[in-house]
C-alpha cells in the first residue's frame, strides 16, 4: 500500500465551492470525546496485529448512497437537498458532485471510493452520448484522485434502474437489451481501468426472475456466464489486473435472484470455470436476507478461495428488505474481524460502506456522522477481535474440539488414508464416544469479556 502524507491538505481548486464548510478534517479524539465529528476508536495509523488500522479496514465510500441518495422511497420523494444538485443540469451537477465527493473523502480521511457508471455521470440521449459523459467524468475523477491520493476500490455498471432492464440485463430474453448491458459494462470497465480500480463488481439486481412459468432458467444462466466471460476477456485484454467480483443477494428487486448467496455463486463460478477471475463481494444486509450471518458468508467465501471484498452495512432485524444502514452492531463487527484476522486479511478487497443515512436524517453533517459511526464500529471490532486472539484461550478452545484428528487414526482420516470399511471397523472396536460439550456459552462469554 502506498504511504499517504501524514497531513493530507484539503485540496480545493481556486474558486471551487466548499460543500461542507462547517466540517474540518475528522480526527481521532478517543473514546472520551463527545464531539460527534471525531473518531472515538478509528485511529488510522495505530498499529494493530502488525499493520495500521487503515490497512486492515480499507474503507470505501459508496458514491450512490452518499452523494446521489436523497431519501426517496416507494411512498414519497427524496427528503434531502444536496447543494451539488443543480436542477435541470445533470452534467453540471455531476461535476459539482465530484468536487463534493472528493472534499468528503478527504475530510473523512477515507482512502477509497466505489461507483456505478450512472452515479458518476448521467445517462445520455443514446449509447454514444452516455459513453461520452462517462469518459468526461472519468477524466475529471482521475485528476481528483491524483490531487487527493484517494483510490478506486471498485467500479460497476448500473444495470437495474433503467426500465429496459426490467426483465434482466445479461439474462434478458431480448438480445438487444443484452447488447445495451454490454455497452454499459464495457464503458464502466474502461472507466475502472483508467482510474486504476482494484476490483470490478457485478451486482445482478435484475438477473433473476419472478415466475418460472415464463423463464428458461438454465438458458439465462448460460447467457450470464457467457456475458461474464466476455467482460473478463475484454478487461484482461485492456489491462485490467484487478479482481472481478460478484455480489450475491437472495431477493429484491427480483424474487429469485440468480446470485442468491456465497455458496450459490461459488457453484455457479465453478460450473462455468470462472472461479480464477471472479471472487465475491459480500454484503451484510444481503447475507441476513439470505438467512445467514455476515460472518458465515465471509467464512464460506474464504473456504472456497472466493473471498473478494465487503459491503459493510447492516439490515434491520425487524423487517425483510435491504435497509442499507450504517454498521452499528458491535457483535457483528467483532465476529467478522475474528474471521478476517484468522484468514489473513482483505487482500485486494476493502470495506465499502454501501449504507445510507435514514430518510429523516436530513442534515448534511449526518452523512459524516453515519460514516464515522460505522468506521468506529469496525475499528472497535478490530481492536476487540485482536485482543481476543492474543489474550484469551478462544483459539485453543476451538482447536481442542478437533484434537482427536491430530494423531493416530484421526490423523490418517484427514490424510485421506482410511476407507469407509476401515472407519466402520474402528467403530465396532471402540466403546460409545464420550459426550463432549460444545461450550457455546463459554465462547460467547469470552467475546463479551473483551467488550470494554
Ligand atoms: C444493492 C447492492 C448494490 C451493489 C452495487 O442492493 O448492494 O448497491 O453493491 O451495485
Ligand atoms: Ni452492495
Ligand atoms: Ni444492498
Amino acid at each position: 500500500m502506498e504511504a499517504k502524507p501524514q497531513t493530507m491538505a484539503i485540496n480545493l481548486t481556486l474558486g471551487q465551492k466548499e460543500y461542507f464548510p462547517k466540517i474540518k478534517k475528522i480526527k481521532y479524539e478517543g473514546q472520551d470525546s463527545d464531539n460527534p465529528l471525531s473518531f472515538k476508536f478509528y485511529d488510522s495509523e495505530k498499529v494493530v496485529s502488525g499493520k495500521p488500522m487503515k490497512e486492515h479496514l480499507k474503507f470505501a465510500v459508496a458514491y450512490w448512497h452518499t452523494f446521489c441518495g436523497t431519501g426517496g422511497d416507494p411512498f414519497g420523494p427524496g427528503t434531502k437537498s444536496f447543494p451539488w444538485e443543480i436542477p435541470g443540469k445533470p452534467m453540471q451537477s455531476a461535476y459539482a458532485k465530484l468536487d463534493a465527493a472528493f472534499e468528503f473523502f478527504t475530510k473523512l480521511d477515507v482512502e477509497y471510493y466505489c461507483f456505478h457508471d450512472r452515479d458518476l455521470a448521467p445517462e445520455g440521449e443514446n449509447v454514444k452520448e452516455s459513453v461520452q459523459f462517462l469518459k468526461e467524468l472519468t477524466k475529471a475523477a482521475k485528476v481528483k484522485q491524483e490531487e487527493s491520493s484517494v483510490k478506486l476500490l471498485w467500479g460497476t455498471a448500473n444495470l437495474f434502474s433503467h426500465p429496459r432492464f426490467m426483465n434482466g440485463a445479461a439474462t434478458n430474453p431480448d438480445f438487444d437489451v443484452v447488447t445495451f448491458a454490454a455497452s454499459q459494462v464495457k464503458a464502466a470497465l474502461d472507466a475502472t481501468i483508467e482510474l486504476g480500480g482494484c476490483n470490478y463488481v457485478f451486482w445482478g439486481g435484475r438477473e433473476g426472475y419472478s415466475s418460472l412459468l415464463n423463464t428458461k432458467m438454465k438458458k439465462e444462466l448460460d447467457h450470464l456466464a457467457i456475458f461474464l466471460s466476455k467482460a473478463r476477456d475484454y478487461g484482461r485484454e485492456n489491462g485490467f489486473k484487478g479482481t472481478f467480483l460478484i455480489e450475491p443477494k437472495p431477493m429484491e428487486p427480483s424474487k429469485h435472484q440468480y446470485d442468491f448467496d456465497v455458496a450459490t455463486v461459488v457453484s455457479f463460478l465453478k460450473n462455468y470455470n470462472l472461479e480464477d477471475d471472479f471472487k465475491i463481494n459480500i454484503e451484510n444486509n444481503h447475507a441476513t436476507l439470505a438467512g445467514h450471518t455476515f460472518a458465515h458468508e465471509i467464512q464460506t467465501a474464504y473456504n472456497f478461495n472466493a473471498f473478494g471484498s465487503l459491503d459493510i452495512n447492516q439490515g434491520d432485524p425487524h423487517n425483510g428488505w435491504d435497509t442499507d444502514e450504517f454498521l452499528s452492531n458491535i457483535y457483528d463487527a467483532i465476529h467478522i474481524m475474528l474471521v478476517i484476522l484468522e484468514e489473513g486479511g482483505l487482500k485486494t478487497g476493502g470495506m465499502n460502506f454501501d449504507a445510507k443515512t435514514r430518510r429523516n436524517s436530513t442534515d448534511l453533517e449526518d452523512i459524516f456522522i453515519g460514516h464515522i459511526h460505522a468506521m468506529d464500529t469496525l475499528a472497535r471490532g478490530l481492536l476487540i477481535a485482536d485482543e481476543i486472539l492474543r489474550k484469551s484461550n478462544y483459539k485453543d478452545l476451538k482447536q481442542k474440539r478437533y484434537k482427536s484428528f491430530d494423531k493416530d487414526k484421526g490423523l490418517h482420516f484427514t490424510k485421506n488414508k482410511l476407507g469407509l470399511e476401515e472407519l466402520a471397523n474402528i467403530a465396532s472396536n471402540i466403546s460409545e464416544p464420550e459426550i463432549i460439550s460444545g461450550k457455546q456459552e463459554l465462547f460467547e462469554s469470552i467475546i463479551n469479556k473483551y467488550i470494554k
